[in-house]
C-alpha cells in the first residue's frame, strides 16, 4: 500500500521538483518492470514469501530491494546538511546503524542534488538479506535516486548537478556505477585500504581510475570524516560480521 506521508523528510523541496510535479515525495514503493524498489520494507516476512510464492507460480522472478524501515527514522530526525562533513555524518550514521541493527555491511551512502542540505535518495548495503552481491549502499543510492527523478542520468539537461556522499571509497563496481549514473562529485569517508583491512575484496580500482572520471568531469574527495567512518569498520569487526566478497 502507498502511504503518503512516509517521506517527507526524504523530498527535496527544490523549486525544479515541485514545478515537475514529479511524485517524489508521495512514493514509497515504486515499481520497474520485475524490479520491485522499495523504500520502506514494510511487509512481514509471512508477506513477503506470500510475495515469492506468487512470483514463482507465475513464473517469473521478481527481485524486491528494500531499505530497511528504520532508515526513514533516520532520516525524518536528520537536520539540514550544509557542508561535506554533515552529508558524511549522516551516511556514517546509516552505516552504523546498519551494522547495530543488522540489516547488511557497513556501508551507506547518499545523493545531493547540488546545492542541496537534503538527500534525494539514500542506500545502505543490503547484500546479506537480500541474497544480492550488487545490493552496495552505492549502488542503491544511485537507483533510487535515478528512479525518483525519472531519469537514467543525474546529467539530464533538464537536471541539476548531483553528488554522491559514500562511507567508504567505491569498490570496482560502484565506482562504474558512478561513472554511469552521471554524479559530477563522490565524496569519500573511510578509504578502500580501510575496507581492504577489515577483509572486503574491493575490486580493481587503481590511481588511473580516479584519472579516467576526473577526466570524464567528476571531481572526487577523499577522508571527509574518515576516522569516524573507520569506527563503524571497527564495530562490524567486533560484532564478527561476515565478509561476504573477501
Ligand atoms: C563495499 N564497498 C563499498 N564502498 N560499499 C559497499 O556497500 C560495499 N560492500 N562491500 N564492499
Ligand atoms: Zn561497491
Amino acid at each position: 500500500m502507498v502511504r503518503r506521508t512516509l517521506l517527507v523528510g526524504l523530498v527535496p523541496r527544490s523549486g525544479l521538483l515541485q514545478q515537475r510535479a514529479f511524485p517524489v515525495g508521495n512514493i514509497s514503493h515504486l515499481t520497474i518492470g520485475f524490479i520491485d524498489l522499495c523504500e520502506c520494507n514494510r511487509k512481514t516476512a509471512h508477506q513477503d514469501s506470500r510475495h515469492m510464492r506468487t512470483s514463482q507460480r507465475s513464473g517469473r522472478t521478481d527481485i524486491r530491494i528494500t531499505l530497511p524501515r528504520w532508515v526513514h527514522g533516520v532520516l525524518r530526525r536528520c537536520t539540514p546538511c550544509r557542508t561535506d562533513e554533515d552529508k558524511m555524518r549522516l551516511v556514517i550514521t546509516l552505516a552504523r546503524e546498519n551494522v547495530e541493527r543488522e540489516t547488511g555491511g557497513p556501508f551507506a551512502a547518499a545523493i545531493f542534488q547540488q546545492p542541496g542540505n537534503r538527500p534525494v535518495a539514500v542506500g545502505v548495503n543490503r547484500v546479506e538479506p537480500l541474497r544480492n552481491a550488487v545490493l552496495h549502499a552505492e549502488i542503491i543510492a544511485l537507483m533510487l535516486a535515478e528512479t525518483r527523478l525519472r531519469s537514467h542520468t543525474l546529467r539530464a539537461p533538464r537536471l541539476p548537478a548531483h553528488e554522491l556522499i559514500t562511507s567508504c571509497a567505491p569498490c570496482a563496481m560502484c565506482l562504474g556505477a558512478a561513472l554511469w549514473s552521471g554524479v559530477r562529485r563522490i565524496v569519500c569517508g573511510a578509504g578502500r585500504a580501510d575496507a581492504v583491512a577489515l577483509g572486503f575484496e574491493e575490486g580493481p580500482v587503481f590511481p588511473a581510475s580516479y584519472r579516467y572520471l576526473k577526466a570524464r568531469g567528476i571531481e572526487v574527495v577523499h577522508g571527509v570524516l574518515a576516522d569516524e567512518a573507520r569506527t563503524v569498520f571497527e564495530a562490524y569487526r567486533q560484532r564478527c560480521g561476515r565478509i561476504y566478497n573477501g
